[in-house]
């Protein structure tokens, strides 16, 4: 195992988490306090390349001025009012989000995951009121390797152990189809129960998995053919991530529903959004679905911001651009310890090729002694996702730290 030394200070606060934490997750032992742009500092004031973004949730780079300059505004005004009453601020966002998507309606939640359940609900009503799906018999198909979340139905369509084992019973009514396969897609589709596939246009937790050309299109065509709702969960893969706004737009495809959450506030604030046409949003009425939080002011206001920065900054473009950038420099290296580099934009991973199981957790640690930050996923993959602002100059100096770092294996 490679070692690293940690400062007194940065052993204080990892032994404040210790002890006062619950235990759900294993961190790289690096401890942030200061983020700007593409990089991140720690407590001793050691600068890195930020390589995670928090799981694409920073697209725009940490604390962008126009998104912190509108959560600073708006605090000082007004944060929430509950959807108990209108407020002046709700009804701008949802034509603005709804414009900027093409869709007729949007309703908005908090985190991710309960975008994913809000979808899940309104797929469900739709098939039971449009549809003529008999009372208690929808069905949701999932894509194996898929991840939306920590909830209870997350879980209960998880194919990772590490997800759902120990914590059935499960949610009835969801079922799995392998991940990249139209043709089972296909055969699960025909039957008349089923009101919706939800899944991710690429893979993020499963490691990156990118589907074959075609296949987003042929979930729609699918779809479409079985009147079954295409659910596109682009929480990680939305908002320029992968080069173009949505993923789905490599494809030109418009998803029946839409669900975009993490870099919707940039990094600041848990928003998220479920888009979708009337026939499918107005199956809800009033005291059917809601949250405390969903359309507070502050979040409408942050939100308007995150996307406006996205396209007044052609982060989709750069992506695109960097993307390729760092995908061929990575391959130049000709490492015979990166098995596989994938991705679209800057949404990538690499696979590890080592005898020592450690391997990536090891890279990522030289990577964090380097000056890098990456995250080991299902052991042997690293995600690379910086920040989509991110320039030529810097994707070839974290490519160097790459090279540099691989020789400790
Ligand atoms: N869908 C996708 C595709 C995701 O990647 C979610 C839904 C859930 O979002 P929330 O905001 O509820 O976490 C995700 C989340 C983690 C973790 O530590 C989460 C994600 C990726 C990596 C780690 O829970 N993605």
């Amino acid at each position: 195992m490679v070692t690293s030394s940690l400062s007194e200070k940065s052993q204080y606060y990892l032994s404040l988490e210790d002890r006062y934490g619950a235990h759900n997750y294993h961190p790289l032992p690096v401890v942030l306090q200061k983020g700007k742009g593409v990089h991140v500092w720690d407590v001793d004031g050691k600068q890195y390349f930020d390589f995670l973004s928090g799981y694409s949730a920073v697209n725009q780079g940490h604390c962008h001025p126009a998104i912190v300059e509108a959560l600073k505004t708006q605090s000082d005004v007004l944060t929430l009012t509950s959807r108990a009453f209108y407020n002046n601020l709700l009804g701008e966002y949802e034509q603005y989000i709804t414009s900027y998507f093409g869709y007729d309606k949007v309703l908005p939640m908090n985190t991710g995951v309960e975008g994913g359940e809000t979808a899940i609900k309104l797929a469900r009503r739709w098939g039971y009121s449009v549809k003529g799906i008999p009372e208690n018999k929808a069905k949701i198909i999932f894509a194996e390797g898929n991840f939306w979340g920590r909830t209870m139905a997350a879980i209960s369509s998880s194919t990772d152990p590490s997800s759902y084992k120990n914590f059935g019973p499960f949610m009835p009514g969801f079922e799995l189809v392998p991940y990249n396969d139209l043709g089972l897609l296909e055969k699960a589709l025909q039957d008349k129960n089923v009101a919706a596939f939800m899944f991710e246009p690429i893979q993020g937790e499963a490691g990156v998995v990118v589907p074959d050309d075609g296949y987003i299109t042929g979930i729609r065509k699918l779809c479409t053919q079985y009147n079954v709702l295409m659910i596109a969960d682009e929480i990680q893969t939305g908002l320029a991530r992968t080069g173009k706004m949505l993923a789905c737009d490599h494809e030109n495809v418009q998803p029946d529903i839409l669900i975009l959450g993490k870099a919707l506030s940039g990094g600041t604030l848990p928003i998220s959004a479920v888009l979708a046409n009337d026939e499918v949003m107005l199956t809800i009425q009033p005291g059917e679905h809601g949250s405390t939080y969903g359309g507070n002011p502050l979040a409408c206001k942050v939100a308007m911001a995150a996307l406006q920065v996205l396209k007044e900054e052609n982060m989709a473009a750069n992506a695109a651009a960097m993307g390729n950038l760092f995908r061929d420099a990575l391959q130049k290296l000709q490492s015979p310890f990166i098995e596989t580099i994938r991705g679209k934009g800057l949404l990538n991973a690499i696979v590890i090729k080592h005898p020592n199981p450690d391997a990536a957790w090891d890279l990522c640690m030289e990577l964090k002694n380097n000056g890098l930050l990456a995250k080991p996923t299902h052991g042997d993959k690293i995600r690379f996702a910086p920040p989509l602002l991110i320039n030529e100059t810097q994707i070839l100096e974290s490519v160097q730290i790459i090279q540099k770092s691989l020789q400790i294996l």
